[in-house]
């Protein structure tokens, strides 16, 4: 018996807590076991057959499903609202193996303009060499996807918001457009989390995470996860994940991002009422140019965030006065602020993205797809907001310094 049922109509901080786990059925142990086991001993050589055969449920290999994993996969399947889940290495794990499985030679992939440094690497330098079209669209505006999308478009992929520019994409708009055309619709979810947007209840199809952020939240972990239909993730845990990219989660880090959706709720409030003040105080400050924040009254898309997020989330994205240079300055001024890419962890991290996370795109195409030399990106932490805002304070290049670079 599990608590599948007990818990589906529970809020979502109960699901992230109890759902499709029963102590009772294992030895009133609380916390879930973790099962460190790489196979399975079947009980006799027909069960084993009947197994790979598909012909009798139960576990095989760590490869293809593990109790601690699946009892992960249920977790974020609830919560996005989706049929199932899979557990996979990392986020690119979980983006390759995806991709891997639905793509062949001669497919396009529509993607919106502006991708994580690795996600556009992938794409555009690794899917291209196997006969996949890429095809990059603004998709802020959803008119550009219908004049963009043809019969050989068969995936159409985005973030939102998007790393690093905060860019939103609105995606039942988009859902519907690529659906007229049978395309499969994939967002990465990672900045959200399910917290914040669920996409499947917008009409995305398959819903991705680099769970080594937000969901496992404490930086300790890489990791991946999918969801979607539950005939499409078993075609992805069997084709993918098991024999094209071997992308497979560890039991191990499975049950420290379970430890992790316990308190997603309650980290992510706290994320999101810390970034809402740091937001508010950058714009204040004269020396900063522009803050790219969903939750601010001034930000372009400031109304999709509204209908799309529950909260704006905790990236913001900012450009100063003295452009590169003075990023680079107060970056290094910075004293309990941490210089580090990742993101979602309970410590506030600082980065550049043109030099850092993005450095997969040329100085060309970063200027193409929106990704200036200035930007930098902060994830707000779970600190007291007051100590944020110090260190930020004393760390921003004032007067001069300020303007050196313009
Ligand atoms: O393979 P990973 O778990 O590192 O996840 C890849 C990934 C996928 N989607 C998004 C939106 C991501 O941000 C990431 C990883 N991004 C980190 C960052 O932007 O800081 C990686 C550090 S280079």
């Amino acid at each position: 018996m599990t608590n599948d049922n007990k818990n589906s109509t529970a809020g979502f901080a109960t699901r992230a807590i109890h759902h499709a786990y029963n102590p009772q059925d294992n030895e009133g142990a609380l916390t879930p076991p973790l099962h460190l086991t790489s196979t399975f001993a079947f009980e006799t050589a027909e069960a084993g057959g009947e197994m790979f055969a598909g012909d009798r449920a139960g576990h095989i290999y760590s490869r293809i499903s593990n109790p601690t994993c699946d009892l992960l996969e249920k977790r974020i399947a609830t919560l996005e609202g989706a049929e199932a889940g899979l557990a996979l290495a990392s986020g690119m794990g979980a983006i390759t193996a995806a991709l891997w499985t639905l793509l062949s030679p001669g497919d396009e992939v529509i993607v919106d303009k502006t991708l994580y440094g690795c996600t556009f690497a992938f794409m555009q330098h690794g899917l291209t060499k196997f006969g996949v079209t890429i095809t990059h669209c603004d998709m802020t505006d959803p008119d550009n996807l219908v004049e963009a999308i043809s019969d050989k478009t068969r995936v159409v992929y985005f973030e939102t918001p998007a790393n690093p520019n905060m860019r939103l994409v609105d995606i039942e708009a988009i859902s519907t457009i690529a659906h007229e055309q049978g395309a499969t619709v994939i967002v990465d979810n990672t900045y959200a989390t399910p917290y914040l947007t669920r996409p499947i209840e917008k009409g995305a199809d398959l819903v991705l995470h680099s769970a080594t952020k937000y969901l496992g939240g404490h930086g300790d972990v890489v990791a991946g996860l999918m969801v979607g239909s539950a005939e499409v993730i078993q075609e992805v845990r069997l084709v993918g994940m098991k024999d094209m990219t071997g992308a497979v989660m560890s039991p191990f880090n499975a049950m420290l991002i379970l430890r992790g959706l316990k308190t997603l709720a309650l980290r992510m409030d706290r994320h999101c009422s810390n970034a809402d003040v740091v937001a508010d105080w950058l714009e204040a400050q004269p020396e900063v140019l522009k803050v790219y924040y969903p939750g601010l009254q001034s930000y372009e898309q400031h109304g999709l965030a509204k209908r799309q997020m529950d909260q704006p989330g905790a990236m913001i994205a900012f450009e100063l006065a003295g452009g590169l240079e003075a990023g680079r300055s107060m970056m290094n001024r910075l004293e309990m602020i941490q210089r580090a890419v990742s993101l979602g962890d309970a410590e506030t991290l600082i980065q550049h993205p043109a030099s850092m996370t993005h450095s997969t795109y040329t100085p060309e195409e970063r200027a193409e797809h929106g990704i200036s030399d200035g930007l930098i990106r902060l994830s707000v932490g779970l600190e007291e907001v007051a100590d944020i805002l110090a260190d930020l304070d004393q760390a921003l290049p004032r007067g001069t310094e300020a303007l050196a670079a313009e």
